[in-house]
């Protein structure tokens, strides 16, 4: 196996023998090659579209099929064997459709379950032998898993649009070609493009669903009855999980990246909505154990499942962990089934309160904005100097304290914008607030960075300002999965410049690609904390 997709890889190089993540090598392996057989299906799917005949549910496929291949998010083999048969059926029915062939072994190759992991090994991100073309095709490929998440949750709200899938398969299928380094970049920044694209629809998706994200105070204590912790980013589980246990005395929780539905409006009405227990995703084996009830994976980040919990960790959508009970798709107009996991909780313990007390979110871009003029006073009149925005993930490495850090170094004329599951360095610190603006403001998910840079751009209009870059707002970015990958992009086709990025660069960044985003965009790893906070002070 080679694996470097993420900012936790081994020696900050490659997963060879393991994934420091806990994925085996005939995972890695079944991943790669899936991820092999969507590019075919691509290659086809790209045919469809010149001759006006690709319907949107081969987009679908081709998202939800990146997405189980994102960090942390499925490490169930039987269900890539699944996915990778599905891709070949779904590339040459479609093939016969449009009556297309080709020479090219992507579009072509077919193989018993048996053939997969020697083909696997053919395929993988090594097959490459020249590290720059490696680095940008791979650059390409994780920017489209992130959206592939984003794309995917937008759809489970009735929300897709053509454009973005089209680009999919234009990108996949630009990783097996020869281009040259010019066009290579090129997609990326495309890439970048479309990503601001998918994420605006995934906030209209939740928003015209659930309502804008508001302030809120959320409650990190436990209440009396058994719970359910439901996790990950899908809104669409969190409601129907919430409707289905509505009366039944089992109570409902988020942990990591759900945090923020405790900011919709739709969500805050039910009153068995208890709050959210723990902290970020990697503190989930102690977490899991003593919240006593079940817990709800609805997409990453799972850690390797521990005896203290796997009789009550379930999975759904495009999570999956082998041996876990998976709770299947909802059927076309329907809802899925939590009925099974209601009924494990009400045999469960109430969880064992581990914190008490309040966070505060809920500044997404509409209750930011309804803020701007307190907002744009503070500023104008020097009480707020910098906004820094801290969004991201986080991991598990020590050199992440780095972004408490700062968030405590930071002076009290600063405001921390954050988004993703990096706010848990430092949303539980009191950083006291400037003429009632909390010093932290939560947007929300990794995806609602989309509305940090929403912000930055309204505010870039009440300024008069030309360039983004102008504004009083820096970027230290933490970065783990590929979901962060894709919101880098993002930021830099917005033309944010001046980034800093840590807590490491990703090790799939050729000195020569890196160089390239040193240069154009002047972006730079994370360093000295008091060194980061002056130059982040003075503008730099
Ligand atoms: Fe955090 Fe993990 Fe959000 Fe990432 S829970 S690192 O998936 O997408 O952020
Ligand atoms: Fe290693 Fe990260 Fe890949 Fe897991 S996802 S195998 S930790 S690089």
């Amino acid at each position: 196996m080679f694996c470097f997709q993420c900012q936790e890889t081994a020696k900050n190089t490659g997963c060879t023998i393991a994934g420091v993540c806990g994925k085996k090598e005939d995972t890695a392996n079944l991943q790669d090659l899936l991820v092999f057989t969507l590019k075919g299906l691509a290659v086809v799917a790209d045919e469809a579209k010149k001759q006006g005949k690709l319907d949107k549910s081969i987009g679908l496929f081709i998202s939800q099929g990146l997405f189980a291949t994102i960090t942390n998010a499925n490490f169930d083999n039987a269900r890539f064997v699944e996915l990778i048969k599905a891709t070949i059926a779904k590339r040459d029915g479609l093939k016969a459709a449009i009556g297309f062939s080709s020479d090219a072994d992507v579009a072509n190759w077919n193989g018993a379950e048996a053939d997969f992991a020697a083909k696997a090994a053919e395929v993988g991100v090594l097959s490459q032998p020249n590290e720059d073309v490696r680095s940008l095709r791979e650059l390409l490929i994780y920017g489209l898993k992130g959206m592939a998440a984003y794309t995917d949750h937008a759809a489970m709200l009735g929300f897709e649009k053509s454009e973005i899938y089209d680009f999919m398969v234009d990108a996949l299928v630009s990783t097996t070609q020869d281009l040259s380094v010019d066009e290579m970049v090129g997609m990326v920044m495309k890439c970048g493009e479309t990503a601001v694209t998918a994420m605006a629809l995934l906030d209209e998706a939740n928003t015209t669903t659930y309502g804008n994200p508001e302030i809120t105070k959320v409650n990190i204590g436990v209440g009396k009855n058994p719970g359910i912790l439901i996790s990950g980013h899908d809104l669409k589980d969190m409601e129907e999980l919430l409707k289905q246990t509505e009366g039944t005395g089992v109570d409902v929780y988020t942990h990591c990246e759900m945090l923020p539905a405790n900011y919709y409006p739709e969500f805050k009405k039910y009153e068995h909505f208890v709050g959210n227990y723990g902290d970020s995703w990697w503190h989930q084996d102690k977490e899991f154990a003593s919240f006593n009830g079940p817990i709800l994976m609805t997409t990453n980040c799972i850690t390797p499942v521990k005896e203290a919990y796997k009789d009550r960790f379930y999975t759904t959508g495009m999570a999956g962990w082998p041996g876990a009970i998976h709770i299947a798709d909802r059927p076309e107009g329907g809802h899925k089934d939590f009925s099974q996991i209601i009924e494990k909780a009400k045999t469960c313990e109430p969880p064992v309160e581990i914190e008490t007390g309040e966070i505060v979110g809920g500044f997404a871009h509409a209750q930011v904005m309804a803020l701007a003029d307190k907002v744009v006073d503070a500023v104008k009149s020097g009480a707020l100097k910098r906004f820094v925005v801290m969004g991201g993930c986080d991991g598990r490495q020590a050199s992440r304290n780095y972004f408490t850090d700062v968030a405590k170094e930071l002076p009290d004329d600063t405001v921390i914008l954050t988004a993703g599951c990096a706010k848990f360095r430092y949303n539980k610190l009191d950083l006291g607030d400037i003429g009632g603006i909390p010093r932290v403001l939560d947007a929300g998910q990794c995806n609602d960075s989309y509305s940090l840079a929403y912000i930055a751009l309204q505010l870039k209009e009440v300024f008069g300002l030309d360039d983004i870059n102008d504004l009083p707002i820096s970027y230290d970015i933490a970065w783990y999965e590929q979901k962060a990958v894709i919101v880098l992009l993002a930021l830099l086709a917005l033309g944010v410049k001046h980034i800093r990025l840590g807590p490491t660069l990703p090790a799939f960044l050729s000195p020569n690609v890196a160089k390239v985003l040193v240069e154009k965009f002047d972006i730079k790893a994370t360093g000295d904390v008091k060194e980061d906070v002056a130059a982040i002070m003075a503008g730099n």
